[in-house]
Order: structure tokens, then C-alpha cells, then sequence
């Protein structure tokens, strides 16, 4: 296995707008991450991922870019990201930077010119098509809800956007697109980022005939996800850009299983260092955004299986996470956030610290912070939950309460809160009403109570990251499955050149009971992580206690 830095780091991934905000408007911004560094170095992160920062109108909080080359106004300037970069590399923690290459806003000077006329030079960086009788060119259904084409008087024509009318998708079939895009990542490169986080990068390539979709358009995602000619545009990237950097780089790929993440992550291919896989956070929405569905342990066991075990024996690597700023989190949905709010927030953790991959924690799992209750659906920011829910009041005449219910799993919102420092008002984010409502929980879930208790989730976070950098073994051990069909309990082995862990992690609320006597012949073994004060003596045949995480090195 080759040694990498990312391999053994621990990514921390900062909202920038509901970190810290330094100037009371209300907004997060770089000045209030500077003022947190301190913060992320006793966590002992080793890298900063930062959701887009770039010059937008925030149609989609960012994703959204009218510059790649300045900062927005609300988050600071350049010389303030660059004095973040200093002070983070002066403490050894590398800076990763988001890149949306997908799309741009339409207020992106290229989409300003592109819209102009038909024979405008920039008309063919964005996907132009005439309409078909009388409507758009085809039944694409937009992550964002609504047609993925927008007329435009001007031309004529229809144009292109998977995401809002305001994020039209630029044309990787230009070459002119892809050579403005790469002298941009480039100019990153210089400025010295270490790595970027690829925003929905696999759906750069479109089958170039445009066909329907099955299912009333909701399956035109085989003809934009992972296109024709998605690896020839990505390896030509990396050869001209990042390739030539010590750079780590992350991919996010909906729409992607264990095999097709293979092609992207390869060692051999040069394309991305891992990707952000969608499959394991999917057991709860399998029928729709609208529903959620029960699911099984086993289901997740298998399915986390198959990756690692495919991944290994292909010499490729992944990410691994629960939470982001598009996911509710993760102790509200696989773990519990009442009773065993912390108990289960730990074992989660000590999942995605365990598994063969790269840690990536969102602001605030690591405190156990949990999902909102919103009381309006005025309360409700995010772009996607706003189009769900008016196509629930429209098309599907729901009532407000169940809308209300459904929206307050789901929505991204629910990682977008402001981030809990202290428990006084707005939670030390701000002295001023933030952007958007704060969780109501934040006196009883905050840093400041978290870091003055010896049991806390943040404890235990710093704990398994220095476990972490003292054992190769938890990033390049070799994963195998134990008690496979075990319906409350996840257990591996991870199986190292020094070193071997076991690890157990009991996913319910009950007591669960384990037999290992067939599967391990180990007669001693040293517990160096476990989430409950009363520390359990190692034995092949036990129990474990409700939402139990036992580590053992031996
Ligand atoms: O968030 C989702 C599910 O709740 C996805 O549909 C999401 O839109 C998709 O994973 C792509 O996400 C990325 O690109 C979007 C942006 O809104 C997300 O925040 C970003 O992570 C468009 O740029
Ligand atoms: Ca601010």
C-alpha cells in the first residue's frame, strides 16, 4: 500500500457562513475561522475543507459562482483567506478548497456574454438547445425540482441547468472551457491550497444526444452522470492541473457504486484521490425525498463491506462520512439524539475513524450536535427543501404539518445551523440574530460544555484522531467482516503490518450479545477506545452495552 498524507489525515469540513461569525452581521465568515484555528488544532484535524467561499449571489449558498477568482464580500477578502492558509500551515493543517466546475452562476461574466447572441464567443461554454414542440428539449427532472431547461427570451433557446436556473451547466465539450478552467485551478494551485473537494464532478459529461429519461424524466441522470466522456475530461484535468502538485482531491459523486467509484479512484488512473460515495446515507430515503423508510443494519454492514472490500484489492481509497452541509445529521438518523445522544454520537464516530478511508467530520458532529424543529416552513432555507416542499403543496396536497414533519428530517438546513460555541445567546456564533434559526438545543449541546467535560463527544473525537496518527493501522490496515449477519452489531477486523484492531460497534438500544469464538482465535487484546466509563475487559464472547463502541488493539 503506498504511504500518502491524505490517507492518514482527518478532514474537518467548515460551513463557512455558520462557522463563526467575527463582525456581528449575522453571517459566518474567514476572520471568525481565524479566530477558531486554535480550536481545530486541539481537535488535532489535519486538514480544513471549506465549502465555497467564492464571489456569489447565493442562489445555492455558494455553489453558485460568479468568480472563482475572488472571495464573497460577506465572507471577507483575498489577504483574509490567505492569512487562514498561513496560520493553518503554520500549525501543519492543509487547506482544502471547494471547486463547483459543473456549473457557474448565471452571473458569471462567461453566462453574462454566453446569453447575448447566438454567435457571442461565449454562446458554446453553456449548453444551448433549441425547445421540441413547444416545450424544453427533454424531460430531465433538476435536483432542485422543475425542469433542468430554462428558456431564454434573448436567444430563443433553452439552456441547460441540473441545479437552479441560477447554476447553468457549463459546456465541458469546449475545449475553451476546460483550458479557462484548468489556468483557474492552477492559479489556486499557486497560491498554495493543498486539494480541492470536486462538487457533483461526475456529472460533467452529457450523452450529447439528449434522449429522455425513463420514468417521466426522473432517470435522465444515465445520460448526465457519469457520462461518455467523464474520465477522459477528469484525467485530462489532473495531467494539466493537480497531478503536478502534491495535492489531495475528493470527488463527489452521486450516482455512484462501489464499481463505478473504482474507475475514479484507482491508483493507476491518476484521477482523484477518493471520492464522497451517496449510498450509505440512501437507507432511510429509498422511497423519495417525501418518506422515510426502515431499514436494517444489515443492509449498511453489507453495503460499507462491499466498498472496502473492492477498494482494497484495487488499491483504491474513499472518503468516509455521515454528515455534510447537504446531510441531516447523523445522530438524528442512524443513532439516537435523545437518550443516548452521546453514547451514540461517539460510536458513529468511531465508525468512520475505524474504516479503511479518510475521516471527514462536519462542524458540530463533533460535539454531537443533532437535527432542528422548525415550527414554519417560512423557517426553511435551503434551495432543495424550498422546492420540495412546494411541489408537495401543489402536486401532492399534503398537509402543512406533514410537510413540516418530513421537511424537518430531511432538509440540508439541518447541518446549516449555526455552529454552538457556548450557551449564551446565539450560541457564541454571533451577538447578532444569525442568518438562519439556531438549533434550540445549543445550552445543553455546545463546545464550551463539551471541552469542560472529560466524557464528552469532543473528547473522545481528539482521542480517536490521536489514535489515529499513532497507529498506521487505522488508515491502512486491511478490513474484514466479522459477525456478518449480526443485526445490531457492525464488527471487523482491521489487520495491520504491526498491529490489528477489532472493532464493535453496537448500533441499538438494547443490550446486544456477541459470539466471536468461531471467527477470531485472539486471547488477549488491549481496549484503547470505548464510549462508556466502565471499561469492558476483552473476551471473545459478551455483550454489549446500548450503542457500545469497543476498540481493541492487539
Ligand atoms: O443534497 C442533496 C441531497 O439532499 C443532493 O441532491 C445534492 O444536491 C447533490 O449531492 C449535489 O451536491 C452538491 O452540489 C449542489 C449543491 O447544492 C450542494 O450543496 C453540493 O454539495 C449544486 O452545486
Ligand atoms: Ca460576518
Amino acid at each position: 500500500m503506498n504511504k500518502k498524507w491524505w490517507k492518514e489525515a482527518v478532514v474537518y469540513q467548515i460551513y463557512p457562513r455558520s462557522f463563526k461569525d467575527s463582525n456581528n452581521d449575522g453571517i459566518g465568515d474567514l476572520r471568525g475561522i481565524i479566530e477558531k484555528i486554535d480550536y481545530l488544532d486541539q481537535l488535532g484535524v489535519d486538514a480544513v475543507w471549506l465549502n465555497p467561499v467564492y464571489q456569489s449571489p447565493n442562489d445555492d449558498n455558494g455553489y453558485d459562482i460568479s468568480d472563482y477568482r475572488a472571495i464573497m464580500d460577506e465572507f471577507g477578502t483575498m489577504e483574509d483567506l490567505e492569512e487562514l492558509m498561513d496560520l493553518l500551515h503554520e500549525r501543519d493543517i492543509k487547506l482544502i478548497m471547494d471547486l463547483v466546475l459543473n456549473h457557474s452562476s448565471d452571473e458569471h461574466q462567461w453566462f453574462k456574454e454566453s446569453r447575448q447572441s447566438k454567435d457571442n464567443p461565449y454562446r458554446d461554454y453553456y449548453i444551448w438547445k433549441d425547445g421540441k414542440n413547444g416545450g424544453p428539449p427533454n424531460n430531465w427532472k433538476s435536483f432542485f425540482g422543475g425542469s433542468t431547461w430554462k428558456y431564454d427570451e434573448q436567444t430563443g433557446q433553452y439552456y441547460l441547468h441540473l441545479f437552479s436556473p441560477k447554476q447553468p451547466d457549463l459546456n465541458w465539450e469546449n475545449p475553451e472551457v476546460r483550458e479557462d478552467i484548468y489556468k483557474m485551478i492552477n492559479w489556486w494551485l499557486e497560491k498554495g491550497v493543498d486539494g480541492f473537494r470536486l462538487d457533483v464532478i461526475n456529472l460533467i459529461s452529457k450523452d450529447q444526444r439528449f434522449p429522455d429519461g425513463a420514468k417521466n424524466g426522473q432517470e435522465g441522470y444515465k445520460y448526465f452522470a457519469n457520462g461518455p466522456r467523464v474520465h477522459e475530461f477528469i484525467q485530462e484535468m489532473a495531467a494539466k492541473t493537480y497531478n503536478n502538485y502534491d495535492a489531495m482531491t475528493v470527488g463527489e459523486t452521486p450516482f455512484v457504486d462501489k464499481d463505478e467509484a473504482l474507475k475514479f479512484v484507482k491508483e493507476e488512473r491518476q484521477e482523484f484521490s477518493m471520492v464522497i460515495p451517496f449510498e450509505h446515507l440512501e437507507f432511510d430515503r429509498k422511497e423519495g425525498w417525501n418518506k422515510i423508510t426502515d431499514w436494517d443494519l444489515t443492509e449498511l454492514k453489507n453495503l460499507m463491506s462491499e466498498w472496502q472490500y473492492k477498494l482494497q484489492a484495487n488499491n483504491g481509497w474513499t472518503s468516509l462520512y455521515f454528515c455534510n452541509h447537504d446531510q441531516p445529521r447523523i445522530v438524528s438518523r442512524y443513532g439516537d439524539d435523545g437518550k443516548y445522544r452521546k453514547e451514540s454520537a461517539k460510536m458513529l464516530g468511531t465508525m468512520l475513524h475505524t474504516l479503511r478511508g479518510t475521516p471527514f467530520i462536519y462542524q458540530g458532529e463533533e460535539i454531537g450536535m443533532t437535527n432542528i424543529s422548525f415550527e414554519s416552513l417560512d423557517d426553511f432555507d435551503d434551495i432543495e427543501t424550498r422546492g420540495y416542499i412546494k411541489e408537495l403543496q401543489q402536486e401532492e396536497k399534503m398537509s402543512e404539518a406533514e410537510i413540516l414533519k418530513i421537511a424537518n428530517y430531511r432538509t440540508r438546513d439541518n447541518a446549516r445551523t449555526p455552529m454552538h460555541w457556548n450557551d449564551s445567546k446565539y450560541a457564541g456564533f454571533s451577538e447578532v440574530k444569525p442568518w438562519l434559526k439556531m438549533n434550540r438545543n445549543y445550552p445543553e449541546v455546545n463546545v464550551k460544555n463539551d471541552l469542560a467535560a472529560a466524557d464528552s463527544v469532543f473528547e473522545y473525537y481528539k482521542k480517536m484522531i490521536a489514535l489515529r496518527k499513532k497507529y498506521p493501522v487505522f488508515a491502512y490496515g486491511e478490513y474484514d467482516i466479522l459477525l456478518a449477519k449480526d443485526q445490531n452489531i457492525y464488527a471487523y477486523q482491521r489487520q495491520g503490518k504491526e498491529n490489528n484492531l477489532l472493532v464493535l460497534l453496537n448500533f441499538s438500544e438494547n443490550e446486544a450479545k456477541y459470539n466471536l469464538t468461531a471467527e477470531l482465535e485472539v486471547e488477549s487484546a488491549e481496549l484503547i477506545l470505548n464510549n462508556y466509563q466502565n471499561k469492558a475487559d476483552f473476551k471473545l464472547q459478551d455483550s454489549l452495552r446500548p450503542y457500545e463502541a469497543r476498540v481493541y488493539l492487539y
